[in-house]
This record gives structure tokens, C-alpha cells and sequence, in this order.
């Protein structure tokens, strides 16, 4: 009887020292699987995936920079000034800082070529107003029309392509305050804001709510009276609309949108146009420099790109505006997703070897 009680109790001390060495090596495996995990996802972030495969050329006939040679003056500069806007030695400034100007400056040339390309677009808005004593911001476009004076930035309503705006006066929170409503925390914008809207010929941008109804995305970007350079990238690839801002004088570009599924057609006019109003602003283009990306293609993304875009769109648009869009896992919520699925298996080893050493106890316990 002694014997048999032995035997067993050695039986389940050799399955419990199996069981643990079964944990230990999931348990190993389980970091090996979290540390390839997280270099991978590192080595993503670092490897801005469209880079490796990717060309980019300087197209100097769609980008305007010092000494800015004819422009304004004379007719075979590929740029065209409107308005207000006036060049210097040092910037084309689209207004001055006084009130009710407006003033812009077009590409004189359709892009015919360019599918895929980045614009970087060096600015500076600067005046004597303090904060929210200023406006009203500036815009970049790639659109149809060139050359029309308008309420949007200085261009016209119901443009038809990309405009990019650096909103600098928040009149939606102005006319909710003189309304005294307020903004929920999760609706309100921080201004300066930068903005990206998509037209299509019969799109209104509404003043009054600083394009919100038609906003694909943006952010927050203090880019006024500041002593370093400021820099706004926008970015089409694949039918993928990037915008980036580099404003802290760090050299560094963060993430301001990316939004899938952009249709902008091909041939459309590069501009830059800004708008002041009871408020001002100088506001200033440094240079525009507009890449062309060579990008690689799969066979199947050159079939779904084949169908000639005519107007501009967004897919899902509606989800968007509402800001549906599922994104992507950013680095952090992988870091976090993998430290709580770490937490919980810690967890569950520990309640495991609680459990089974109780148990075992017990069985232990009955035999004597
Ligand atoms: C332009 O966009 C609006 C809003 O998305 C849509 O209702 C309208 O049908 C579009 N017009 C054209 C010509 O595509
Ligand atoms: C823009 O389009 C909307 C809707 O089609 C229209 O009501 C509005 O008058 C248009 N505005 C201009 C300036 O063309
Ligand atoms: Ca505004």
C-alpha cells in the first residue's frame, strides 16, 4: 500500500515537473513570439514602408524657390501671382499683414505626368496679432481652376480637387461663444489647425464652421511668429493622401493625416493662396517643391488604378466624415496590446502553478 502511495506520488511529481517545464517552454516561446512582435513592428515603424521602393524627383517646373526668377513679372515664369500677393528676395508673401487682403500664386502648367508625387511646402505666417486676434490662414491646392479669387483661402468655393488649409482663427468656437454653447471635449479643434478637403465641383467649404462638414482629416499645428522654419508635407501615393508637419524646428515630420482612397485626377494646377479678413496675418510661401515618386506596383493595384479618375471622390466618405475609419494599430497600441497580453499570461502562469500546487498538495495530503 505504502508502495503503490509512493509510486503514485512520484508519478505526479514527475507529470507536475512535465506540466512545468510545458509552462517554462510556453512560456519561453511566448517571449520569443512578443520579442519578434515587437521588432517587427519596430522595423516597420523605422522602414517607412513606401521608401524602400520608391524614387523621388525634384520637378523644378512645378516647384517655385529662390531667387524666384520672373515670377510675377514676367509670362514664361511657370508661376503666376493673384491678388494681394507680392515677391520678395526672401518669400512670395500671399498677403501682408492688414486686413482684408487676399492673394495667390499658380502653377501656370497641368501636372500631365504626375501620378504619384509630395509637395513640401516651406511657410511662414506671422503678424502683431495675439493669439486668436489674427487670421484668417492659408491654403495649398491641386485642383482644376487656377487663378479664381474666392472666400476659401483666397480661392474659390466649390473648387474641384485637394485643398489643404492651415486655418489659423477658430470661427466655429467664435459663433458657438457668442451663442454661449460649448464645445464637448471630443468635438473641439486647437487652432492653428490644418485641414484636408476633397471638392468636386458642387462641394461648399463653410467659413463658419472651419470646414467641418467636409473635414478628412487634421490636426493641431502652432505655426505662428515662430523663429524656425515651418514645413507642410502633402503626400499622394497610391491613391493615398498623406499630410505631414515639421513646425517644431526639429527637423522631425509628425503625422497630421492619412486617409486611403483619395481620387484625385491627373493634370490639375498646383497653387498656393491665403485670405485675411477683420484679422491678419503675413502670410508667406517659402518654396514649394513638388516630387515625382516613382512608386512600384503589384499587377493587381495597376488593374484597380487602371480607370481613369474625371472627378475627385473619397472613398468611405461618409465614414470618414463621421470618423469611422478604422486605422491602423499605431506602435503604441501594439506596445500595449502585447505588454497587456504579456500581463495576462503572467497572470494566468501564476493562477496555473497556484492551482496545480494545491492540488497536488491535496493529493499528496490524501494519501497519508
Ligand atoms: C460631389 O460630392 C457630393 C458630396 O459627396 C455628392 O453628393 C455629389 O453627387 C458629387 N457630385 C459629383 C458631380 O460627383
Ligand atoms: C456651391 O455649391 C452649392 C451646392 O451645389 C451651391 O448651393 C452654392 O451656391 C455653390 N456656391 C458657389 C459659390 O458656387
Ligand atoms: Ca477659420
Amino acid at each position: 500500500m505504502a508502495a503503490a502511495a509512493a509510486a503514485a506520488d512520484q508519478r505526479d511529481r514527475r507529470t507536475g515537473s512535465k506540466i512545468l517545464s510545458r509552462l517554462k517552454m510556453d512560456f519561453i516561446s511566448y517571449w520569443t513570439c512578443v520579442l519578434i512582435l515587437l521588432a517587427s513592428s519596430r522595423s516597420l515603424a523605422n522602414d517607412d514602408d513606401d521608401h524602400h521602393e520608391m524614387e523621388e524627383f525634384l520637378k523644378r517646373e512645378y516647384s517655385l524657390s529662390k531667387p524666384y526668377q520672373g515670377v510675377g513679372s514676367s509670362g514664361s515664369s511657370h508661376w503666376e501671382l493673384m491678388g494681394d500677393s507680392m515677391v520678395t528676395t526672401e518669400q512670395v508673401r500671399l498677403t501682408p499683414d492688414m486686413q482684408s487682403r487676399q492673394g495667390a500664386v499658380w502653377s501656370r502648367i497641368v501636372s500631365i505626368a504626375l501620378k504619384d508625387w509630395e509637395m513640401q511646402v516651406h511657410f511662414k505666417i506671422h503678424g502683431q496679432g495675439k493669439k486668436n486676434l489674427n487670421g484668417d490662414g492659408m491654403a495649398i491646392w491641386y485642383t482644376k481652376e487656377r487663378m479664381k479669387k474666392g472666400p476659401v483661402f483666397g480661392n474659390k468655393d466649390n473648387f474641384t480637387g485637394l485643398g489643404v488649409f492651415v486655418d489659423t482663427y477658430p470661427n466655429e468656437e467664435k459663433y458657438l461663444e457668442a451663442q454661449k454653447k460649448r464645445y464637448t471635449p471630443r468635438t473641439q479643434r486647437i487652432f492653428p489647425f490644418v485641414l484636408a478637403m476633397v471638392g468636386n465641383g458642387s462641394v461648399g467649404y463653410d467659413h463658419e464652421r472651419d470646414g467641418r462638414p467636409t473635414e478628412l482629416g487634421g490636426c493641431n499645428a502652432m505655426v505662428r511668429n515662430l523663429k524656425h522654419d515651418t514645413f507642410l508635407f502633402i503626400r499622394y501615393i497610391r491613391r493615398r493622401l498623406t499630410v505631414m508637419i515639421d513646425i517644431d524646428g526639429q527637423h522631425e515630420w509628425r503625422d497630421c493625416l492619412d486617409i486611403p482612397g483619395v481620387r484625385l485626377p491627373k493634370g490639375y494646377y498646383f497653387g498656393a493662396s491665403a485670405i485675411t479678413g477683420d484679422l491678419s496675418d503675413n502670410h508667406d510661401v517659402v518654396s514649394l517643391k513638388l516630387y515625382q515618386l516613382t512608386v512600384l506596383r503589384s499587377k493587381k493595384e495597376e488593374e484597380e488604378e487602371e480607370e481613369e479618375i474625371t472627378i475627385p471622390s473619397v472613398d468611405n466618405l461618409e465614414q470618414i466624415l463621421r470618423g469611422e475609419v478604422e486605422e491602423g494599430m499605431s506602435g503604441v497600441a501594439i506596445f500595449f496590446t502585447v505588454l497587456f497580453c504579456m500581463l495576462g499570461f503572467f497572470m494566468l502562469i501564476v493562477v496555473g502553478l497556484v492551482v496545480y500546487s494545491h492540488w497536488n498538495e491535496n493529493r499528496r495530503k490524501r494519501f497519508y
